[in-house]
């Protein structure tokens, strides 16, 4: 198997590596044309800034992303989530590659590209974050997947990139890290209802209420949203915290702005202001909705995906509760985080449990040694 994996410059599963560095020379023969898509398809570069088109790639993804299990729950990304996802600053027109059918001219396949800079061990380098790779359930297991992945990979070291990031939930050569997702539930009774979470054998649902139930009020003082002029010590809070991981994100403030600034209903970050007018801690989070089919009571589930916190005032475990009783009483449902960074320390204290998925994290054109969850100073959206 990996047949076509076992062709890429990723490592292979079980290879021993102690070095750091690309796969294949820096400089390889770059093909002239797109590559050849099975009879009755075509390319078609999705232009994100064209509403019916981020319409239409809004469709495919809430069809036919989400990998079902009981066809209950499928994820719902609105057309300003994806521009907040895909249009960091830099990002390249070419680089939203869809295939769609020759007749009809329906989108059936997208895989995205956006750039970052990424600092693995010591090296750093500017990359690209690939993600939402998809292709329609009817043309599944056709090696579909194979040709979109050769196609971005064409499109960007065309632009003088040789690296990529990216996590799926599926192993393949070979992960850089693994990480666990965890979920805090904040309406329980819903969640059980929805089969979301279920109810422990030996508790009854009050008993589970009561255990989830959080304070009213939350505790750091000076905790507000970021505003605009935030910026600049937002930036400098992230880069002095996270310098100490093996894996992460070097953002500039243009960067810093498009990832962290509040966009409603899309990302939000609080920042802890001290004495003077000091940024002392900050916490973050992107809000992805499911909807929910077939069902009477409820529509929609939703969900708050920690990015990152820093603290060096107030302590994790206050914070991150704080952020739990500010998400419950603005509706959501569930709080998910990874165990990466020092997530590790809080996640059972405030009864986040451990989730079946797993985030693999994988490199391309970059071998080095695998890094453990608590080194993992970056979280992929
Ligand atoms: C996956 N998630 O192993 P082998 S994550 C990468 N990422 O190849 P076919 C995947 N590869 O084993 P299907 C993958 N899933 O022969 C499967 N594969 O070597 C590999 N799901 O292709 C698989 N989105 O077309 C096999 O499979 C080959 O029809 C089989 O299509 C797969 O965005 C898929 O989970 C995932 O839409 C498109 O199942 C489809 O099943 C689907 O026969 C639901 O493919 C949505 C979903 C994936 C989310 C993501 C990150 C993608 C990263 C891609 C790799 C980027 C490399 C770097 C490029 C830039 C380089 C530079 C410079
Ligand atoms: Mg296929």
């Amino acid at each position: 198997n990996f047949r076509f994996w076992n062709s890429q410059p990723v490592t292979k599963i079980g290879e021993e590596v102690t070095s750091h560095g690309p796969i294949q020379s820096e400089k390889p023969k770059i093909r002239q044309e797109c590559y050849s898509l099975p009879e009755g398809f075509h390319w078609d570069t999705v232009d994100v800034e064209n509403p019916e088109q981020l319409g239409e790639l809004c469709t495919l993804l809430n069809e036919n992303y989400t990998e079902e299990d009981d066809n209950t729950l499928r994820f719902h990304y609105s057309p300003e989530f994806l521009l907040w996802a895909l249009c960091p600053p830099d990002w390249q027109p070419e680089w939203y590659c869809g295939v769609r059918v020759d007749s009809n001219k329906k989108l059936v396949g997208f895989i995205s590209a956006v750039p970052s800079t990424v600092k693995i061990y010591d090296i750093e380098k500017k990359m690209v974050e690939v993600n939402f790779l998809c292709v329609h359930k009817k043309l599944r297991s056709k090696r579909m997947a194979p040709v979109l992945i050769r196609e971005i990979t064409r499109r960007v070291l065309q632009q003088g990139l040789y690296q990529a990031i990216y996590s799926a939930n599926v192993v393949l050569p070979t992960p850089v890290t693994s990480c666990r997702y965890w979920h805090r539930s904040l309406n329980p009774r819903k969640l059980i209802e929805l089969n979301f979470s279920t109810l422990p054998r030996h508790m009854t649902l009050q008993r589970v209420l009561k255990l989830n139930r959080l304070p009213e009020m939350t505790k750091t003082a000076g905790l507000r949203l970021m505003t605009l002029a935030d910026v600049p010590k937002v930036q400098d809070l992230l880069r002095q915290y996270l310098k100490d991981f093996q894996l992460l994100p070097i953002l500039n403030k243009e960067e810093t702005q498009h990832w962290f600034l509040p966009r409603d209903g899309i990302i939000d970050t609080y920042v802890v202001e001290g004495f003077g007018g000091v940024i002392t801690d900050m916490v973050s989070f992107y809000t992805l909705s499911s909807t929910v089919l077939n069902h009477l009571t409820y529509r929609s589930l939703k969900a708050a995906y920690a990015l990152y916190t820093v603290t060096t005032a107030t302590s994790l475990q206050q914070l991150m509760e704080d952020v739990l009783i500010i998400t419950k009483a603005r509706g959501f449902d569930v709080f998910t985080a990874l165990d990466v960074m020092k997530n590790k320390a809080f996640l059972e204290p405030l009864k986040f449990m451990q989730g079946d998925n797993t985030m693999h994290y994988y490199l391309y054109n970059w071998t080095c040694p695998n890094i453990t969850p608590d080194k993992v100073g970056m979280v992929l959206k």
